[in-house]
């Protein structure tokens, strides 16, 4: 077993009683009470999912393990001469709960590049798409064909013990992680830049540098891969991705099975898609300002046609924060640093003073604040990144570190087949009925 393997073991080890305490002493203890807007409402707020990864507190944002995006940002180890700490390092933190060493980190670095031989036939099933396809649905069926390689289904085969699960489930997790960022990028350059063909990965670089390598682009966009995956990693575990995720791994169909889900999820307009949707939106601004800086009026009178044609603000509006996304903050603070000239941000800034009012103004969204999304293209746009549909899949690799890590946990804490229970209209109606 390498060092995190080893680590997480013992982590497992150490958190199973306490599973086992829960359930054998307080089974039926009740902790939350469910209303009739809640279940007509895609169950929001209702407490039914555990998970140790990260947790999504309203008003201050997502916590990796308890630890802050910036205390994530400041605390994993850096590779020399980055600003942006090590992909791998946040693996090792969303499994174990640990910040590792860099000797820890670079020893996890070693296991990934053994592990991202992509083969043959994945490039062949991504080669087979037409150059319209969308990359979502590239990406999707490219982590699908590789079921075959899933230790945990062969060796389910075999009668594996169900104490095991977890350790073939971490095989085949951390194989399609190191994988992921050079499917990508292939992807990346087969739709966009057929012209200059595929880039055999780096030896000598980490998945953050590596990716950046092949998918053509020089510093800082290495920095920019790694905070992009670090801060798209986990959002808690009841947003469609991760929850597909984990419902789909809790039938005990392996992690290909449950990523490609969970890729098929984010792909909507509502969740990963959005960033696509913010770039479509502020080029639809800045065709209809020609060329020209638009006023606060102009700003308005935009964010009000767009609302008064039944549309949504896209990256603005969250089903749980309630305040403006520290992964806003983070890019923000990128792009004050390393691009503050750059157009599209003089106009995300603009809008960001605008839009919260106009929200409230409408009375509809419970939360005016920006969301991860409103900020997420316009650095990909800035570093030459402007085929916005390619957006989602540079959010897909980030959300796999955190979907991954709650699946391996899954298994090692036997969490069981998820079988919520649903009811009809007419049963409902008598609920409420008068007495
Ligand atoms: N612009 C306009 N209206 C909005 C809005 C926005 N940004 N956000 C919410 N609303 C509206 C909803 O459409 C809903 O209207 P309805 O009553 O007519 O159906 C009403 O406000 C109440 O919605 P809510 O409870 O505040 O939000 P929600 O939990 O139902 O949905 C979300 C959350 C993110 C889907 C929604 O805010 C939205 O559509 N935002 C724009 C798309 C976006 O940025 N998505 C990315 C989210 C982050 C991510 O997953 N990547």
């Amino acid at each position: 077993m390498n060092n995190l393997k080893e680590k997480l073991y013992q982590k497992i080890q150490e958190h199973r009683p306490r599973i086992t305490q829960l359930l054998e002493e307080h089974g039926d203890t009740v902790i939350d009470n469910v209303t009739v807007a809640q279940v007509i409402g895609g169950m929001r707020g209702i407490k039914s999912l555990v998970t140790d990864i990260s947790y999504l507190d309203p008003f201050e944002g997502i916590r990796y393990r308890g630890f802050t995006l910036p205390e994530v940002l400041a605390k994993l180890p850096k590779p020399d001469r980055a600003n942006m700490p090590f992909v791998e390092g946040l693996y090792y933190l969303l499994l174990t709960g640990e910040i590792p060493t860099k000797e820890e980190v670079e020893s996890l670095v070693v296991d990934f590049k053994n592990r991202r031989v992509v083969p043959r036939y994945v490039w062949d099933v991504i080669d087979a798409f037409p150059s319209n396809s969308h990359p979502m649905a590239i990406l999707s069926a490219a982590v699908m064909s590789l079921e075959r390689e899933s230790h945990f289904s062969s060796n389910y085969k075999n009668g594996i013990n169900k104490m095991d699960y977890w350790s073939t489930t971490y095989e085949d997790a951390t194989n399609l992680l190191a994988k992921m960022p050079l499917i990508g990028a292939y992807i990346y350059n087969k739709l966009y830049h057929p012209e200059k063909g595929h880039r055999y990965p780096d030896p000598s670089l980490d998945l953050g540098g590596n990716f950046a390598y092949m998918m053509g682009k020089d510093s800082p966009y290495d920095d920019v891969s790694r905070m992009y995956f670090i801060i798209h990693a986990d959002h808690e575990s009841g947003n469609v991705s991760a929850h597909t995720g984990h419902l789909v791994a809790s039938s005990l169909s392996d992690i290909y099975y449950a990523t490609s889900a969970m890729i098929n999820g984010l792909a909507g307009p509502l969740h990963g898609l959005a960033n696509q949707e913010v770039l479509r939106w502020l080029q639809g601004l800045m065709e209809q300002m020609k060329g020209e800086i638009p006023s606060e009026e102009d700003l308005k009178a935009y964010v009000w046609d767009t609302l008064n044609s039944g549309q949504v603000i896209p990256g603005y509006g969250h089903a749980v924060l309630r305040k403006t996304d520290p992964r806003y903050t983070v890019q923000r603070e990128f792009c004050l640093k390393n691009m503050p000239e750059d157009p599209l941000f003089k106009y995300v800034d603009a809008l960001y003073k605008v839009v919260p009012d106009i929200l409230r103004e409408q009375g509809k969204a419970k939360n005016p604040w920006p969301n991860v999304d409103a900020q997420s293209g316009v650095v990909q746009w800035h570093y030459g990144v402007t085929q916005y549909d390619f957006y989602t899949v540079l959010f897909a690799i980030g959300r796999s570190f955190g979907v991954l890590s709650n699946i391996i946990w899954d298994r090692a804490l036997g969490y069981p087949l998820e079988r919520p229970k649903s009811i009809t209209t007419e049963m409902l109606e008598k609920m409420v009925e008068p007495k």
